[in-house]
Parts: structure tokens; C-alpha cells; sequence
């Protein structure tokens, strides 16, 4: 069982990316062979700092160590050094609909929220997230609920291309959690948890230092009522419900019947504690890791080289398939 996931090096990770993707990734190393990979080129489709862009990989790099990667039994490497994700992308492209492309939700929101450009990478992301993919002939990609779309669009290329060329590629699938699929907005929770469209307040990020969790926590948009239970008219309090669920890793109704005839307060300041105790060793080991850029470094290193010997035999195969470059 091969298992892929990417992960852009986009500053600080929140609980969204935490309890929907990382701890997936973590899970991973115990059922099968794990490639992890710091998405840096997909990072600069849209606008970034060039000089951020490099301490930014290394912050990632440090979060998934902390969080509990093993290089001994997984890889873990930046996008950008094995290249055969960006040729691969290219060859994809041309087996890719345009109107697929178009109908991205995620392309549509992000391109709303570009003040400058809207890059054409921006446009082709959904392809070069399919290159990483089956670059690794992947079996299952483990992310959050907001990923949906964008694997399936994965599964067709590779069922096009496989069509049209000959059976070339594993057909993919995602592996979206139960619980903790789409964190929500602490401060909307009718919106996702999100690096670049949330505010400060409503995200929790895995570095907070526990008064900023407990603030946060304390301060998150509730609902009217004061039943401690799920429901479409209850988001807010849904929401906490399941970062609980998760933290605890029990199930949804346990955590409503822990709570029955309790109010708000009591609740969010449970939650408040219970996610204090889960983030602080991974915030503790995080500190400590992201001192070390050499290690940090020399990690990346030693997975791009494993990760490169097999999307290196992927490419030869596809270019054959295809019929480019030299026999
Ligand atoms: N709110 C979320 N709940 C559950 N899972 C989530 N993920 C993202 N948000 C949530 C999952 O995290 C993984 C990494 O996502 P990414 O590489 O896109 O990282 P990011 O850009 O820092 O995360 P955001 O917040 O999703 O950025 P925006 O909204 O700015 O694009 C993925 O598996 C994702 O599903």
C-alpha cells in the first residue's frame, strides 16, 4: 500500500491542515510505505516572498517531524527537487480538459482573492497535484475534505491517460477522515479553516501557546441554545464538537453525552484544555526540531533522492507511452 500526500509550505499549520491531513499522514507510516512531500511550487502560484519561501519549507518540514514523521520509515522531501513532478505535469496537461480545469472550485476562490495576477500555475495546480500523485503509481492520498475535488480530478487523467496510452498509472483513491475532514472557522464556522482566508482569531494554529488557545477557544462563535449537540442550525458548536471527538478519538455522540446538561462555558473551556494538552508536545518537539536546519536539510535530501528513483521509472514510462525523447 503505497500512501501520498502534499502539504504546502505555507507558514504556520493550523488544526484544519493538523486533524484533517497531517495526523492521516502519521497513521499512514503504520499501514503502508508513506511519501510526504512540501509542495513548494505549488506555493508560488500565487503571490509569496522569495526570501520566506526557503525558512518556509524548513517550517513545514520541522511540523511534520514534530507531529511524528519518521524518515526511517517514510519519505519526506521538497517538491521542487525532484523534477520529474514538473515534466510529468507537462505531459499531464495535455491529457487535462480545460473545462475540467475551469470548474475547479478551489481555482475559482483562490483567482477571487489574487489582487495582482492570476497566474496561469494557478490555473494548472489541480494538474501538477496530479503529477505528484502519480508520480508515485499512489494507492491512497490521505487530506482534508476541501481535497476532494481536486482527487478526483486526479483519477480522471490518470483513467484518460491510461486509456489512451495504455495502462500506465494506479487509479488513486482519497482517504478523507470521518471526523475532522473540514475544521471549521472558530470565528465563522460556516467557513473553513483556512491559511489565507481566515483572520487570527478564528484560526488555532499548532504552535499557539496555550493562552492563545484558551482565548481563542473561549471566544469562538457559538449558536443560540445551550445544548452541547450537533446540528445544521448549530455550526459553531458542531464544529468543537468534532476537534474533540478527534482529540479524544472517541466517537461524536460520546462526546455530546459527556457534555449532556452542561453549557457552553464549561464546554469550550474542555476543549480549550483537551486541545492545550494534544498540540503541546507537538509544539514543544517542533521548537526543538526547527533549530536544526541542517538535519531539517539533510532529511529533505535523503528523500528527494528515494523519491526521485521512483518517479524517475514512472517518467521513462510515460515518455515511452508517449512517444517523447529518444528510444
Ligand atoms: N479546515 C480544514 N479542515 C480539514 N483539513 C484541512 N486542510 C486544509 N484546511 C483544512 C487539509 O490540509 C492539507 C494541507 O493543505 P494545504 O497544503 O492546502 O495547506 P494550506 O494552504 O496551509 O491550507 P489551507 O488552509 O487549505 O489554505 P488555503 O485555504 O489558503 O488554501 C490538505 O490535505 C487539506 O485538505
Amino acid at each position: 500500500m503505497r500512501i501520498f500526500s502534499g502539504i504546502q509550505p505555507t507558514g504556520r499549520k493550523h488544526l484544519g491542515n493538523y486533524l484533517g491531513a497531517i495526523r492521516q499522514y502519521v497513521e499512514g507510516q503504520e499501514r503502508g510505505e508513506g511519501i510526504y512531500c512540501v509542495v513548494d511550487l505549488h506555493a508560488i502560484t500565487v503571490a509569496y516572498d522569495v526570501v520566506e519561501l526557503r525558512a518556509r519549507v524548513l517550517d513545514t518540514t520541522a511540523m511534520l517531524l514534530a507531529a511524528g514523521l519518521d524518515p526511517a520509515r517514510c519519505t519526506l522531501f521538497r517538491q521542487s527537487d525532484v523534477r520529474e513532478h514538473t515534466e510529468l505535469c507537462w505531459l499531464l496537461a495535455s491529457v487535462t480538459a480545460h473545462g475540467d480545469l475551469n470548474r475547479m472550485t478551489q481555482f475559482k476562490e483562490k483567482s477571487a482573492r489574487q489582487r495582482e495576477l492570476i497566474s496561469a500555475g494557478l490555473f494548472l495546480y489541480p494538474v501538477l497535484q496530479a503529477a505528484d500523485i502519480l508520480a508515485y503509481q499512489t494507492d491512497e492520498v490521505p487530506v482534508g475534505d476541501d481535497q476532494r475535488q481536486h482527487i478526483e480530478l486526479t483519477r480522471d487523467i490518470a483513467q484518460r491517460f491510461n486509456e489512451r496510452f495504455g495502462e500506465t498509472f494506479k487509479v488513486p483513491v482519497h482517504r478523507i477522515p470521518e471526523v475532522g475532514a473540514r475544521i471549521m472557522d472558530l470565528q465563522d464556522p460556516t467557513q473553513k479553516m483556512s491559511t489565507t482566508a481566515g483572520s487570527e482569531a478564528g484560526l488555532v494554529f499548532v504552535t499557539d501557546e496555550p493562552g492563545a488557545i484558551v482565548q481563542k477557544l473561549r471566544s469562538a462563535v457559538t449558536d443560540s441554545g445551550g445544548e452541547v449537540v450537533c446540528g445544521p442550525d448549530k455550526p459553531g458548536i458542531t464544529n468543537l464538537i468534532e476537534i474533540l471527538a478527534v482529540v479524544r478519538s472517541s466517537k461524536v455522540d460520546e462526546v455530546e453525552a459527556s457534555f449532556a446538561g452542561g453549557g457552553y462555558g464549561d464546554f469550550k473551556q474542555a476543549v480549550a484544555d483537551e486541545l492545550v494538552e494534544y498540540l503541546g508536545p507537538v509544539r514543544e518537539r517542533y521548537v526543538e526540531l526547527r533549530g536544526d536546519e541542517r538535519a531539517l536539510e539533510g532529511v529533505l535530501a535523503e528523500g528527494a533522492d528515494r523519491a526521485r528513483a521512483i518517479a524517475a521509472a514512472t517518467l521513462a514510462t510515460v515518455r515511452e507511452r508517449m512517444g517523447v525523447g529518444a528510444t
